[in-house]
């Protein structure tokens, strides 16, 4: 397989989704794909993980570090910026296989042709460092300033975040030090270039910009090199110092670029050895399922033992940086089946945020655990009261995702428990996990409403995943998410000793333990699940079949302005049946085992052509319920949609007024599910793996690891044959 993406020729409108596409990370930081030359104004960053800040009554958001890529030149007195859309040839190549992003652009001026090559990766040994080359040719003597260093005038969406941005030199390196607005902490980057020339720089500081200046008259057809480090660590990050950065800064300096690029290259070959998916009989399906696969790695918390991943991986401040059920429902099982510590980490960050979770539910009158619908650090809710803008007013519009999602809270439980049954370790359980479940299992309990003659709990007021419909009372796929949460800490408490001496005394020590047990295992039995009716269909909440049916096309015909938001109180959908995504479809495809194949069916039917699929988590749930379905052909277009959100245009990027572009890691999770679990047909049962695959069309195989149980196994889809073998 061919592991490039490659983009030529340059179009303006095009500048943001490539930053997209061409983003490099390694967890700890993501690069978006932007050119040296960029400015703020073309929305390049260098994001990082888990690092917020706040600015007045601005929205939340992740930090985007002083952009240490800032290059340029000027040649012959002209200075030469791709986004002023002059150039002879632009290309850009994205070698995903190792995370190196390249560029190629030529330029045509008076005196003849200047050519620049870079090309960059975010260091997956060393998670702090970025590394990049720079080249500059020209096919006669030009007068080349060669400008590179430091830009503190970054993109930010609420900013700005540093209240102070500090330059100095220091012996030959360049460092910037900015300190955030809310909390006071520290960012800081230092930066080292090496040359292949005589090395003479002026340092300039300017304008919040720090820059060496070289100066040359290039040889004709000669290549002039930087090779530059960036170095970029905060007063946040647990175990890294100055002195270490300075030490890769040094060693940098010593081993240059290629050293730096080949431990890159050894490690991404680790990473795939393992984490890459081999189809057989379709190569494009095969590129774009590898290609999700490494925006995910590339956002993967490995540096970190307690982290997650947000909505937007670490491709900007687009959804605040927070993290979602995006993690837990889409995200989370190409790591426990490829890379179980990854699985661990992200769900550690759930238990070690379960207080702001308890806060969140308090401050609502609940009892439990109400976990944040978009989380950031120690489970903070970044998500507004007013999480969409009016186009016509301009004003706030209140919408109730905040409030009312509270679908969220199963979802880490799903998350714990499968992460628990797959891999067999209950470390997570016993190290707050068990508390973890049961404080979501108060939560929904504290919610349940029972009608005076009525028999059944209920949920009511909640916003299913389909968002555009608010409020609305027994969501199916709310209510069985609930059902198994209380059934989840209903079976934790009623089997405490299997947890140990320790666990069983700390969780004694917290909660009436048989009363509690009772409670939730009286809830689960009788909480109100959706029926099927006459026609197989499962309504998606009370009363959603006597809202008008009509098609999504005359929804659409219907709006007054193209970035119009469809939900809401006033959307254009909000009373019809056009849902915003998957609802009762995600219900069915993670509780089929339940229902006879003509209801999977019937539902599988009577959704799809009434949802938008206007969030990018919708196609891979279509997707798996087809496959379950025994329609694989059908799940391919999703299987496709998901695999390639990141990789074409036409992603969403407007939320009413509100910019939403960034990457789709949950459309990548997706895509791995389908691929795996829906088309390679894997399952876990207690006593191992099971693989009933159901390949489509032009797929004659599929070669894949998948870990269960602290094993690792190797499975071989030929044809109807099927391999799993054990790996030492
Ligand atoms: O979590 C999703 C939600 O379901 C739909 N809107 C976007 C969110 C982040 O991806």
């Amino acid at each position: 397989m061919n592991w490039e993406v490659l983009q030529k020729g340059f179009k303006k409108e095009q500048i943001t989704a490539l930053e997209n596409r061409f983003l490099v990370g390694n967890g700890y930081l993501g690069v978006r794909g932007a050119l040296e030359e960029y400015t703020a104004e073309e929305l390049p960053a260098v994001n990082l993980a888990g690092i917020f800040d706040q600015v007045g009554d601005a929205w939340r958001e992740p930090i985007n570090a002083p952009n240490g890529i800032y290059t340029y030149i000027c040649v012959d007195g002209k200075t030469l910026l791709a986004q002023d859309g002059e150039m002879k040839e632009h290309e850009m190549r994205l070698d995903f296989r190792h995370g190196i992003c390249h560029r190629k652009t030529v330029w045509k001026t008076e005196r003849g042709e200047v050519t620049v090559t870079s090309e960059r990766f975010a260091d997956h040994e060393n998670v702090h460092r970025i590394a990049m080359r720079y080249t500059v040719r020209a096919d006669f003597h030009a007068e080349v300033e060669l400008f590179t260093g430091i830009d503190g005038h970054m993109w930010e969406i609420n900013g700005p975040h540093f209240d102070s941005l500090a330059g100095r030199c220091e012996n030959g390196r360049l460092v910037m030090e900015g300190v955030t607005h809310e909390k006071g902490a520290t960012v800081c980057v230092e930066e080292t270039v090496r040359a292949d020339f005589p090395k003479e720089s002026k340092t300039e500081e300017a304008d919040r910009r720090l820059m060496h200046h070289f100066s040359l008259v290039t040889e004709k057809d000669r290549d002039y090199t930087i090779e530059k480090a960036i170095v970029v660590f905060t007063s946040q990050d647990d175990d890294f110092s100055k002195a270490q950065a300075d030490e890769l800064l040094d060693s940098f300096e010593r081993e240059g670029y290629e050293a730096a690029k080949r431990v890159q290259e050894a490690s991404w070959e680790e990473i795939w050895k393992y984490g890459a998916v081999e189809i057989d009989g379709d190569e494009d399906a095969m590129k774009a399922l590898n290609y999700s696969l490494y925006h995910l790695q590339s956002i993967a918390p490995r540096h970190a033992k307690s982290m997650s991943i947000p909505a937007r991986g670490l491709s900007g401040q687009t959804y605040k940086g927070a993290v979602f059920w995006d993690t837990e429902m889409f995200i989370l099982d190409y790591f426990l089946f490829t890379r179980p510590a990854v699985a661990h980490t992200l769900l550690r960050y759930r238990v070690d945020t379960l207080s702001g979770a308890i806060k969140k539910a308090k401050d609502y009158g609940l009892d439990g655990a109400f976990y944040a619908w978009e989380s950031q650090e120690g489970g903070y809710d970044a998500c507004s009261d007013y999480n969409v803008t009016d186009v016509f007013t301009g004003r706030p519009m209140r919408t109730f995702f905040k409030d009312k999602q509270i679908h969220i809270s199963a979802a880490i439980v799903y998350g714990i428990m499968r992460y628990t049954k797959i891999t067999g370790d209950d470390s997570l359980l016993k190290e707050g996990g068990l508390k973890t479940v049961i404080e979501c299992a108060k939560f929904y309990y504290s919610l349940l409403l029972k009608r005076v003659a009525g028999t059944e709990y209920e949920l009511h007021d909640v916003i299913g995943p389909d968002e555009y419909h608010e409020r609305v009372n027994n969501n199916g796929y709310t209510n069985r998410m609930a059902k198994m949460t209380l059934q989840s800490a209903a079976d934790i408490l009623n089997n405490l000793d299997s947890y140990g001496k320790d666990a069983a005394e700390s969780i004694s020590a917290l909660y009436p333990v048989k009363e509690l047990a009772g409670k939730f295992a009286d809830a689960a039995e009788n909480l109100y699940i959706p029926e099927p009716g006459d026609d197989n269909v499962i309504e998606q909440f009370d009363g959603y079949r006597k809202l008008e049916d009509c098609s999504i096309d005359t929804v659409r015909s219907r709006l007054l302005h193209e970035k119009e938001y469809w939900g809401g109180a006033y959307g254009v959908a909000t009373h019809t049946q056009v849902i915003k995504q998957a609802d009762v479809v995600a219900m069915l495809n993670l509780y089929s085992d339940e229902y006879p194949p003509e209801v999977l069916k019937a539902n599988w039917d009577y959704y799809e052509p009434r949802t938008e699929h206007g969030s990018s988590l919708s196609a891979s749930m279509y997707a798996m319920l087809a496959c379950k379905c025994g329609m694989p052909q059908k799940a391919y277009p999703f299987f496709i949609k998901s695999a390639k959100a990141d990789l074409v245009e036409g992603g969403k990027e407007w939320a009413g007024l509100i910019y939403i572009g960034g990457t789709h890691p949950a459309a990548a999770g997706g895509a791995y599910m389908i691929a795996v679990e829906g088309f390679g047909g894997v399952s876990f049962a207690e006593n191992g793996i099971r693989v009933n695959p159901r390949l489509p069309g032009d797929w004659s195989g599929m070669r894949f690891y998948v870990c269960s149980g602290g094993e690792r196994y190797y499975v071989n889809i030929s044809g109807e044959d099927v391999k799993v073998e054990k790996i030492d």
